[in-house]
């Protein structure tokens, strides 16, 4: 390594000296600081750079400041961690527009308390919510043709392994579905593209890494025989969101990365000592990236050549690497890569993906066209699809790119980004000593684990903004107590070197997010009557229809009035109640909120929703409108009787 030609010199001695500290304590607690996830993007224009590695002369290329009454020019989709929600920001802004409710209950929606919410949910015989916690980590769009068709984005829950898909016209979760066989459901990536039916290039898969390894079938009898714990990498289809095959494998997965051709998709593993203790899952020098065969692997479960596990039917092909030895057949490959790799990033122009060695210093490029070749049986060995192994600063995580030939990488240990190009590392590598890859670095407030450009994992990369999630936000924002915010940096990445324009404190834990050019994303801002089956469509329709003692209630809104106006049904029923929202005017949302009853949601614009509760407490009770809608909001109520 030639750390001189490749660590540009151009901190304040405050710099400095911030640094050192962070990497003395960051240091002292690496083994014991897990490295999770990474998030969000900021807002509050900062004067002058106080952080470090920027040039006062540096010429940011465009404003970040976008003045009241003006538009964003990018939409964010932010994971929301713990919260299992999805956030959706305006970019550069960083203002926050909108949270997706997903896999958590949302009180403002009503999300885990209407019908339709809980369906998607799921829930237990009794109607009860199966999960009350999540922990979403990564969000992804899907593609057409190498770039986002703005139709949906998926998130992961770490928690209860589930995937969820998310409408993007209405910015709602339709789907949710659970994963079997698994435990830590980290990594997800759609197709970029198929390529098995050739009319068809648009996202039709989201693979999905399986963190954990875990007894296998998991019956309650194993938990030291550490040979029956194994690993998963799942592929889910995008429009059903039916598991469509699992792939059992060694060692662990993490995250994931596909190929612009739709022939491969990856997962980097720190585990392949399949240690159960942290210690255990430091022993090897060179962990992996695992390259899986999609083609061969659908085949194979076309063939018939696959087991099922326990209650689930979902075809598992055997990925393991005694099994596919033969590069000819191997539905696997495993690339090695140093030490814990964290993360692995495809870059635009569609032939590398970039592994980050989280406790080696480095990152690793792999070639795909050679892991190709290896699958063709035309390389002597796997590691000559490495073209580069460069030294980049300590505790490399997450790589983006700027479509200009360079890539982005989170350095946890360090609290920086290094800027540097893919071409001149893999000169370098190749012995010209010459060849300058690290452009630039920035300090950033305080290690950061995500990072992700505009456009980044797109062929359409558009090298303007980076966003850098940090984990720690330490001094950077007034005390409020022992849990401290995140902090949200973004980052000016138009020219050579990279300017922070602006941070923003964030409620933890934001972990991943994308950034998409506004023009892709194309909401609808009123709901068709037509989506929702059980759509009261005329006041007329309204009333109180009985069956026994199961009661449905037919409501509609228009402000000012609900109508009903009131109802009556009996203590010891089972009512359900529909309410449409008739208005059709933009903006024009209502609450539906009922006194003691633990019910309050709201319905959009022509949209229908329904709840179902037990009329338990005899009295009259307000139902009345918890949104704003109107200068007689406050007059907009009707009234239960519930008879005793
Ligand atoms: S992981 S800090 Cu959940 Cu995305 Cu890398
Ligand atoms: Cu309707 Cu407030
Ligand atoms: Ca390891």
């Amino acid at each position: 390594m030639s750390a001189d030609n490749n660590n540009p010199k151009n901190d304040s001695p405050l710099d400095l000296d911030r640094r050192k500290f962070l990497n003395t304590a960051a240091v002292a607690g690496v083994a014991g600081t897990l490295l999770t996830v990474g998030g969000l993007a900021g807002c509050k224009k900062e004067g002058t750079s106080t952080t470090g590695g920027v040039a006062a002369s540096a010429t940011a290329g465009s404003s970040h400041e976008v003045a009241p009454g003006e538009l964003d020019s990018y939409y964010g989709f932010w994971s929301g961690g713990h919260m299992g929600d999805v956030r959706v920001l305006g970019l550069p802004s960083g203002r926050e527009i909108h949270r997706i409710p997903v896999f958590n209950p949302d009180a403002l929606v009503g999300w885990g308390i209407t019908n339709e919410s809980k369906a998607i949910m799921g829930t237990n015989s009794d109607g009860s919510l199966k999960y009350h916690v999540a922990d979403t980590h990564h969000v992804h769009g899907s593609y057409k043709d190498g770039t986002y068709d703005g139709k949906y984005a998926w998130v992961n829950d770490k928690i209860n392994c589930r995937i969820a898909r998310m409408r993007l016209d209405v910015m709602d979760c339709d789907k949710i579905t659970e994963i079997p066989n698994i435990q830590g459901f980290h990594g997800i990536f759609p197709d970029k593209r198929d390529p098995v039916d050739q009319a068809i290039n648009y996202t039709t898969r989201v693979f999905c890494g399986s963190e954990f390894h875990a007894p296998l079938p998991n019956d309650g009898h194993d938990m030291d025989d550490l040979t029956k714990y194994r690993a998963l990498f799942t592929c889910v289809d995008a429009e059903t969101m039916d598991v469509r095959w699992q792939v059992l494998i060694d060692g662990n997965c993490d995250l994931v990365a596909t190929s612009y051709d739709g022939k491969l998709a990856a997962t980097n593993q720190y585990n392949t000592e399949g240690g159960v203790k942290y210690v255990d899952m430091m022993n090897a020098e060179k962990d992996a990236c695992l390259f899986f065969n999609i083609a061969r692997i659908e085949q194979a479960v076309k063939d018939g050549k696959f087991k099922t596990y326990g209650k689930s039917k979902v075809p598992v092909v055997d990925g393991t690497l005694e099994s596919n030895k033969d590069p000819k057949t191997a539905l696997v490959a495993s690339v090695p890569v140093p030490k814990n790799p964290h993360g692995v990033n495809a870059s635009p122009e569609g032939k590398y993906f970039i592994c980050a060695g989280k406790l080696s210093p480095t990152g690793t490029i792999i070639d795909l066209s050679l892991v190709l070749k290896w699958f063709d049986g035309e390389l002597k060995s796997i590691d000559e699809a490495i073209v580069a192994e460069v030294e980049l600063g300590l505790g490399p995580l997450h790589t983006a790119f700027d479509g200009r030939g360079n890539a982005f990488t989170t350095l946890f240990l360090d609290s920086q980004v290094v800027k540097w190009n893919l071409e001149n590392a893999i000169k370098f590598y190749k012995g010209d000593k010459n060849a300058k890859y690290v452009v630039d670095r920035i300090d950033v407030q305080y290690q950061p684990g995500h990072l992700n450009a505009s456009m980044s994992e797109t062929k359409d990369a558009d090298g303007k903004w980076l966003a850098v999630g940090c984990k720690f936000s330490k001094d950077r924002f007034l005390p409020a107590g022992p849990l401290h915010p995140e902090n949200e940096q973004l980052i000016d990445i138009s020219g050579e070197k990279m300017v922070m324009v602006s941070e923003h404190p964030v409620r933890p834990e934001p972990h991943d997010f994308i950034i998409v050019k506004r023009d892709i994303i194309k909401p609808r801002q009123v709901y068709n009557l037509d989506e929702f089956p059980n759509a009261v469509k005329d006041p007329a329709e309204c009333g109180v229809f009985r069956q026994g003692n199961k009661v449905t209630v037919k409501i509609t809104s228009m402000a000012p009035a609900f109508y009903l106006s009131d109802f009556k049904v009996k203590v010891g029923d089972e009512v359900t109640i529909i309410l449409t929202n008739l208005d059709k005017v933009e903006d024009l949302t209502h609450g539906f909120a009922i006194e003691k009853y633990n019910i309050n949601f709201i319905v959009n614009p022509q949209e229908t929703k329904s709840v179902t509760f037990k009329a338990d407490k005899p009295g009259m009770y307000w139902c009345y409108c918890s949104h704003f809608c109107h200068a007689l909001h406050l007059e907009m109520r009707s009234r239960m009787l519930v008879e005793a």
